[in-house]
């Protein structure tokens, strides 16, 4: 058992090494790696529609605060950083240049607040499809994930809480 865990340490180590040998990826933890990402989804549009959003939980597990700085996807033709506003009772929705995720702490991307914008999406967003989305941060590490598209009855529904509290 030991023998095997100290082989596949020294496996591991030398897979590390000969990636940094052969590309630019960095072998220490970059943001990315210290960003989890959980419950991700993109609201259903009807085909044509101009725009959708992408919701997500981005945890950080460092004890830094980590900015997510750009979002990219193959399923829109523009991907922006958003967030909503109240002007005087009316919720308007605005580009932002980050998201900020604190330290051992979660920022949560939900309908109504913070939320990845999928302008003029060119891939039918319809239930049951997946969106691939290529997560970036400040310190140009990136972050691959894929999300299910979900309709917003789904998406209305109450959350489910994972833990026991009462209510
Ligand atoms: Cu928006």
């Amino acid at each position: 058992m030991s023998f095997h865990t100290s082989y596949k340490t020294k496996l591991a180590t030398f897979i590390l090494g000969a990636a940094a040998s052969f590309s630019s990826f960095s072998v220490y933890a970059d943001q990315a790696e210290q960003i989890q990402v959980s419950g991700a989804y993109a609201r259903e549009v009807p085909p044509g529609a101009p725009a959708s959003a992408s919701f997500m939980t981005l945890s950080n597990q460092s004890d830094q605060d980590i900015k997510l700085v750009e979002a990219a996807s193959k399923a829109a033709e523009i991907v922006e950083l958003h967030t909503h506003s109240n002007d005087d009772g009316v919720m308007r929705m605005r580009k932002i240049d980050s998201i900020t995720v604190p330290a051992h702490g979660e920022t949560v991307l939900q309908p109504g607040g913070l939320h990845i914008m999928l302008i003029e999406p060119v891939e039918p967003l319809k239930m049951g499809n997946t969106v691939k989305m290529q997560l970036k941060f400040e310190d140009g590490s990136q972050k691959a994930i894929s999300m299910p598209v979900k309709s917003l009855k789904v998406m209305t529904m109450p959350m489910q809480h994972n833990h026991g509290d009462m209510h």
